[in-house]
């Protein structure tokens, strides 16, 4: 319970009461009855029927039969962890937030990361968007940030998200495919809502495999208002920007580790987390007054458009730093429930329908999956500042709310609890003025579906391109209906005719007659070829043998540990593996668990004199980091082996006699992170 006593905050002291340790104690039943016998149930006789008398069995039983809980009909495969929060600049020029004014103040957070579309146990990296839910435990009450790593969604409206994840989901008659949008449903729903163009470009991009919830930015979506203490407002777009850079996967990579390691993207921030190398992400806000509300050229209150960096600039004003795991998985991360609704003041919504229509669901789906209206008593649901109102009762009510008075107004208990005027921090919802005729109806203002799609592809570095041809190759290749994917080869003609013809031919399907765009705009930032690239937490596979040469090797595993770079040993047997003048280091893998695609590059030492199938699996392994365009390093022996794979010379592949040289050029490799044009070299 004293595990983690320097990152202690507020939040972390409110579980500590609900902690509980069973390690070196005695055994009871949930009445706290003393437990004599916990491997036989009470039967009539050794070998006669068990008694209905058995409490304890049935106790032990019924609370298992119990254990699950309905998943989240989207995102339920989740990752939560904890962390804090603390602003660089003090905000209240826009906002009365508390935790946005006070730069001195470290604000508990706790963050789940999810797929959208797959189930709890499906795997983490699929093609899919990530959902990036912040709950910050303020000083003012629980605001949570609930978004996700692609900064727009496929509709506009909320009244279609059944409609889309019905879609999306497997398919109802038999439950196929698992976690994959590569099926007739989701196409078909995609080519006849086409609002959904832009999203899907960002789908069908490298955004939609991360390589590490570390590594993937986090977005809002909507556009919020901040309201200061004058009342005045600006609308805003929140971003999170990960400090170790936008970083993917790539699809054959994706595919193969969700098989090899379905759980890569939970093992990464886990580990990451308790070797000590805490993930950051700050905090930046887009601004925009409300005088210019229609200066875009596009409806602000349409999820399916994104503000372009470079015509609003993102302003950095604080950074999130996650420092600490779960105790207990289902306690918190299947127990958390993020709600729109959550805000503190000086945080307040807009018109646009998406959001208006989150802010049911979320409430909504809690009470169904967490059992009753009491789900904010849950550890980790608690604000980290009392809450006293006259709700009562329902399912599992923790609290005893002493006294008789349960209603307001009342005289009885001096009419409290009682309102707070906003001057004192009550919450007031922002006084937009609001005029029109009920319609069942979409503003015009919504009508372009193409623009913002186009100014993605424009974006595209060449190798990205590729990439968003290939996923649309894949996922239309796996479409039954040749009448859907010609809908969506001549839908995606109005994003660009490149694209849709090239991925058209892929397909078989009718390259468009007619099509294109006249956008003609780009936005650098939408590329991850412009992100920071960082050597942190990077994973270098070392492949050796017996004998391999002892100083090199320590000055190569010196270097990179000191970058800040993970090393990992594979040889032919888990353990100690000698090398020259004395130098022994710990082969943590062989390569029956060691994959190329749970590394980022490999050095190579050294193959064996005597084992042909080391060998082998060694030039598999090289082989397939080179197709994977991973930095390739080889000195000494290993050299030769990278001459026998033909891939000497490349970009990316060093080698080299001067150490000191090579670890430096094979350190800027690992940095460099991916060399795209390999083949064309
Ligand atoms: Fe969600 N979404 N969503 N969503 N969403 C849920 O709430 C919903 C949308 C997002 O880690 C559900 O507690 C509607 C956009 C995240 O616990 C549910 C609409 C964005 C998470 C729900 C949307 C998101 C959810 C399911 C269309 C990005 C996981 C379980 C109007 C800005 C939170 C739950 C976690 C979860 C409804 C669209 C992000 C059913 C109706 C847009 C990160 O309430």
């Amino acid at each position: 319970m004293d595990e983690h006593n320097d990152r202690k905050n507020s939040k972390d002291e409110q579980l500590d009461i609900f902690r509980t340790d069973d390690r070196g104690k005695e055994l009871t039943t949930n009445q706290g009855l003393k437990v004599s016998e916990d491997e036989f149930s009470l039967k009539a006789g050794v070998r006669g029927p068990t008694l209905l008398e058995d409490f304890h069995f049935r106790e032990k039983l019924t609370h298992f039969d119990h254990e699950r809980i309905p998943e989240r009909v989207v995102h339920a495969r989740g990752f939560g962890v904890h962390g804090e929060f603390q602003l660089y600049k003090n905000m209240e020029k826009y906002t009365r937030a508390k935790f946005l004014q006070d730069t001195s103040r470290k604000t508990p957070v706790f963050v789940r990361f999810s797929t959208v579309n797959g189930s709890r146990g499906s795997a983490d990296t699929v093609r899919d968007a990530r959902g990036f839910a912040t709950k910050f435990y303020t000083e003012e009450g629980n605001y949570d940030l609930v978004g996700n790593n692609i900064p727009v969604f496929f509709i506009q409206d909320a009244i279609k998200f059944p409609d889309l994840v019905h879609a999306f989901k497997p398919e109802p008659d038999n439950d196929i495919p698992q976690a994959s949008t590569a099926h007739d449903t989701f196409w078909d729903f995609v080519a006849n809502n086409q609002e959904s163009a832009h999203m899907i470009m960002w789908i069908m991009s490298d955004r939609a495999i991360p390589r590490s919830f570390r590594m993937m930015e986090g977005f809002g979506v909507h556009t919020f208002r901040l309201v200061n203490e004058e009342g005045k407002a600006h609308f805003v777009k929140f971003h999170w920007k990960p400090l170790l850079g936008t970083h993917s996967l790539v699809w054959d990579e994706a595919r193969k580790l969700a098989g090899i390691d379905p759980d890569f993207h939970r093992n990464d921030l886990w580990g990451a987390i308790e070797n000590g190398f805490f993930p950051e992400f700050e905090l930046g806000v887009q601004i925009l007054a409300e005088e210019d509300e229609f200066s875009l050229g596009f409806d602000i209150l349409d999820a399916t458009k994104i503000w372009p960096e470079e015509d609003i600039p993102v302003n950095i004003i604080g950074k999130m730093t996650l420092n600490r795991n779960v105790d207990n998985f289902f306690a918190e991360t299947e127990q958390v429930a993020f709600h729109l609704g959550n805000v503190v003041p000086g945080i307040d919504f807009t018109n646009d329908p998406l959001l208006q229509g989150r802010l049911f669901s979320y409430l909504d789906t809690q009470l169904l999956r967490l059992g009753g209206p009491n789900f904010h008593e849950i550890p980790i649901n608690r604000p980290v500042v009392p809450f006293h109102n006259n709700q009562r009762e329902g399912f599992h009510r923790q609290t005893i709310n002493l006294g008789k008075v349960s209603y307001h107004r009342n005289s009885l208990a001096g009419n409290t609890p009682s309102p707070v005027s906003p001057d004192k921090g009550g919450y007031a919802t922002y006084q937009e003025r609001v005029d029109g005729v009920k319609i069942r109806a979409r503003s015009e203002s919504f009508a372009d579906h193409f623009s913002q799609a186009t100014l993605f592809w424009n974006s595209m570095s060449p190798p990205e391109k590729m990439h968003i041809i290939e996923a649309f190759s894949f996922e239309l290749s796996k479409v039954k209906s040749e009448s859907v994917k010609q809908q969506v080869v001549d839908m995606f003609a109005n994003v660009d005719m490149e694209l849709a013809t090239a991925f058209a031919i892929n397909i078989g399907a009718h390259p468009p007659a007619r099509g294109g765009s006249a956008v003609t705009k780009s936005s650098p930032a939408l590329s991850q070829e412009n992100t920071v690239k960082s050597v942190q937490t990077r994973k270098v596979a070392i492949i050796l043998t017996e004998g391999f040469n002892g100083p090199e090797v320590n000055y190569v595993l010196y270097r990179l540990i000191n970058e800040g770079i993970i090393p990992e040993i594979i040889s032919e047997h888990i353990g100690m593996v000698h090398g020259t003048e004395g130098v022994v280091v710990k082969a943590e893998h062989t390569f029956l668990t060691a994959k190329s695609v749970l590394f980022d590059a490999v050095y190579m030492v050294r193959g064996s004199n005597t084992n042909v199938m080391f060998n082998k699996d060694a030039a598999y392994f090289i082989d397939e980091a080179y197709s994977h365009y991973k930095p390739i390093g080889a000195t000494g022996a290993g050299i030769e082996w990278l001459r026998v794979n033909q891939i000497l010379g490349q970009p990316g592949v060093i080698t080299g006699t001067d150490m000191q040289d090579f670890v430096t050029q094979f350190i800027e490799a690992v940095a460099a992170q991916r060399f795209w044009y390999r083949e064309l070299a």
